[in-house]
């Protein structure tokens, strides 16, 4: 369907939603691109600008547009799709899906963690960890936010690393021989500070999820504590239940 059809039952605006969805999945509209003004789809369909606001709505709450703010509205991007049963560094993450990682680092310093990261560690009284906040790209897009607590003793080293250019992981691997092989982890939803929606490049107040909790190595020592905060519209995890039988 490329018309609208007045005297149909079908709402004009779910009319043009169809129209817009299905050049969406075509690829007529590829994922980024900009949406032709609201004035142009009035005309090209002899609609008023409340069907078009009405069909655009209904596609934004979809999750298939991204509104933005005084630039207009946008095809959104397909969601990194993540298994919340698979323990990946950032760096793998974005490898595996052909996007060239990076990072920024925000601030690296060596101190005593708060109480809350310290018990989650298994710190003793007054132990000191590296905490490491980067900002992680995929292809020059901001993704994610990344702040950790590394045990001192475990990687003194990485106080001085290159962890811009370097996956932490890695590092952790093969220079200290700290293979991180399962996580405790808790997912939950916030929305951007003003500073997160500067770094992250969203609206202030957009919804983002977070990932908080400890990565321990294989031979069970608890190595890092992180607080992971991702893009809602470009993350989403999946989790594959089994029933246990009875
Ligand atoms: C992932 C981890 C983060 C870790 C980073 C290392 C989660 C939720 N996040 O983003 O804790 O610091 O990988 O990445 O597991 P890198 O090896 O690329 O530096």
């Amino acid at each position: 369907m490329t018309t609208l059809i007045k005297t149909s039952p079908i709402p004009l605006y779910h009319q043009l939603a169809q129209i817009l969805r299905s050049q969406i999945r075509s690829g007529v509209f590829q994922p980024g691109a900009k949406l032709p003004p609201e004035r142009e789809l009035m005309n090209l369909y002899g609609v008023s600008r409340n069907t078009v606001r009405q069909a655009i709505d209904l596609l934004a709450r979809e999750g298939l547009l991204q509104r933005d703010q005084g630039r207009g509205t946008f095809v959104s991007r397909p969601k990194l799709r993540l298994g919340v049963m698979q323990l990946t560094s950032f760096t793998e993450d974005m490898l595996e899906r052909n996007l060239k990682p990076s990072s920024k680092l925000l601030r690296r310093s060596i101190e005593i963690p708060p109480e809350q990261v310290a018990d989650a560690l298994g710190l003793a009284p007054g132990e000191k960890a590296i905490l490491i906040e980067r900002l992680r790209f995929a292809d020059d897009t901001p993704m994610a936010l990344n702040t950790s607590y590394f045990v001192l003793a475990l990687c003194p080293g990485l106080a001085q690393e290159d962890v811009e250019s370097q996956s932490i992981y890695w590092l952790l691997e093969n220079k200290y021989g700290l293979r991180i092989a399962r996580a405790e982890q808790t997912i939950r939803a916030t929305s951007a500070s003003h500073q997160e929606a500067v770094l992250l490049a969203v609206p202030p107040g957009a919804p983002l999820l977070v990932v908080e909790g400890v990565a321990i190595a294989e031979d069970e020592r608890r190595v890092e504590y992180l607080r992971s905060i991702y893009r809602s519209d470009r993350y989403e995890f999946t989790v594959n239940p089994i029933r246990l039988p009875l």
